[in-house]
């Protein structure tokens, strides 16, 4: 196994990956910015590097300093985590050409995913249903535009190659409409992307949103872990994310399941992975590919007992997956709250000191927070300070077990968004499950967007 890795990542993710590491017996590098010096998984790593100041342009993101800290600490590899360079292809090609293992997939298979073009091309070839649409980019003939437009059916959607995330999209609902809408999201595409090639599908009016992950080795070997339902999302900020999907049955999940699976064998997938659908009138339909463990990660590892994050070390080390499709069962139901330093109503970051911090407990109950009393949060990065994860042997007890842990959590001195949390525990369509991806911003009204 490996002897030392360094962690290119800060939060709790930095400290969920340095745990990992340490019950591989793995030695730690933790690099951090100049805001981060005092932080918990800088203290607990066997060595630490700073890597620039404050702005994430100049530390997180700074390729050279991380790679450099790595050389002089003499890590074998590099988690990147999620968010800053970890879906950065030519950072994973230039951490790879510098010696060092990347841990996630090929510079290569990033940089397919990453255009959303090939992306949606790359998965329709490998048997995963997509979203009806263009076949590969838009045409420049207004003739042409109106033909396909046409022939998908309005409402459309036109999607920039270079977007995700929900960056660089415009619907449309009439012919009028659309050359015009073409032009624009292809002007932004150019100013947000560098890039301006542009495709169309069908707008899907109240989907929902869920996600397979996979996790794959360098044999050959390709294994799903289930789905996460991640509709609770204001502005493309998932808030709280579950699995197993309500109303999913055994047999789709397995389906869609193994379409995902046999498309990771297809393009040599390497690592842990997530295949994000939009699911409406009982149909999964493809949209991106991410390549990098997720925030959400927690809950199917509640559901499968899978440790995601030592398996993407152990595949990126050269080893077999240990396990095997049969091997893996779905148990229970998972919720995770993203706690989030912030208004709970207006979405406002509310960064600064942490007076008083309580983490809650019991039975199924798991905290991956680096936060503590005293801790400052910092104005530079992401608001979310910690996750909050409830298992149940049912949804209605996870559900529970999250109402009250939420009950029991006492953050000070900063606003943070559990009341809101509560108040999702406590609402009776969340409840029944199966809310669309538009539900929380209509419950919070017009006014939130
Ligand atoms: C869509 C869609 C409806 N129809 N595509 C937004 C984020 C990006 N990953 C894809 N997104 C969407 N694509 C079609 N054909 C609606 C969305 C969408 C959305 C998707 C997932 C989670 C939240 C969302 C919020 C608004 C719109």
């Amino acid at each position: 196994m490996f002897d030392k890795i360094l962690i290119a990542n800060r939060g709790e993710i930095a400290l969920r990956i340095q745990r990992a590491c340490r019950e591989l017996g793995i030695k730690t590098v933790a690099v951090h910015s100049e805001a981060d010096k005092e932080a918990k998984y800088v203290k607990l790593a066997d060595e630490s590097v700073c890597i620039g100041p404050a702005p994430s342009s100049q530390s997180y993101l700074n390729i050279p300093a991380v790679i450099s800290a790595a050389e002089v600490t003499d890590a074998e590899a590099i988690h990147p985590g999620y968010g800053f360079l970890s879906e950065n292809a030519d950072f994973a090609e230039r951490v790879e050409q510098s010696g060092f293992v990347f841990i996630g997939p090929r510079a290569e298979t990033i940089r397919l995913m990453g255009d959303k073009v090939s992306a949606k091309d790359t998965m329709k070839k490998a048997g995963v249903p997509c979203v009806p649409g263009s076949d590969g980019a838009l045409p420049d003939d207004p003739a042409e535009l109106v033909r396909i437009a046409k022939s998908i059916g309005y409402p459309v959607i036109i999607k920039a190659a270079g977007g995700g995330g929900g960056r660089g999209m415009r619907v449309v609902h009439t012919e009028a409409a659309l050359i015009n809408s073409v032009n624009m999201t292809k002007a932004e595409a150019q100013a947000a992307f560098g890039n301006p090639v542009v495709y169309m599908e069908k707008f899907l009016e109240q989907p929902r949103h869920i996600e397979i992950q996979v996790m794959a080795d360098q044999h050959g070997n390709a294994i799903y872990l289930g789905e996460r339902d991640c509709s609770m999302q204001r502005r493309h900020q998932k808030v709280l994310e579950e699995a197993p999907a309500p109303g999913i049955s055994t047999r789709l999940r397995d389906k869609i399941g193994q379409r995902c699976a046999d498309a990771c064998k297809r393009i040599k997938y390497r690592g842990a992975g997530t295949f994000e659908f939009l699911y409406e009138n009982n149909e999964f339909y493809f949209i991106e590919m991410n390549t990098r463990v997720q925030v959400e990660h927690p809950v199917t590892e509640m559901i499968t007992g899978v440790d995601i994050v030592q398996e993407q070390i152990r595949v990126a080390y050269g080893e077999k997956l240990r396990l095997r499709q049969k091997d893996i069962q779905f148990r229970g139901h998972a919720i995770e709250c993203r706690i989030n330093a912030e208004d709970p109503y207006t979405f406002v970051p509310s960064p600064g000191r942490i007076s008083t911090f309580h983490m809650p407990g019991g039975p199924g109950i798991r905290v991956d927070t680096h936060a503590y009393q005293n801790y400052m949060v910092p104005p530079h990065y992401d608001s979310m300070i910690g996750k909050l994860i409830a298992y149940g042997d049912t949804r209605e007890q996870a559900i529970a077990r999250m109402d009250i842990a939420l009950s029991e959590m006492v953050v000070e001195g900063i606003k943070t968004n559990v009341p809101l949390h509560r108040d999702l525990m406590n609402d009776a369509a969340f409840q029944l499950g199966e809310t669309s991806i538009h539900y929380l911003e209509n419950k919070l009204g017009i006014h939130s967007k």
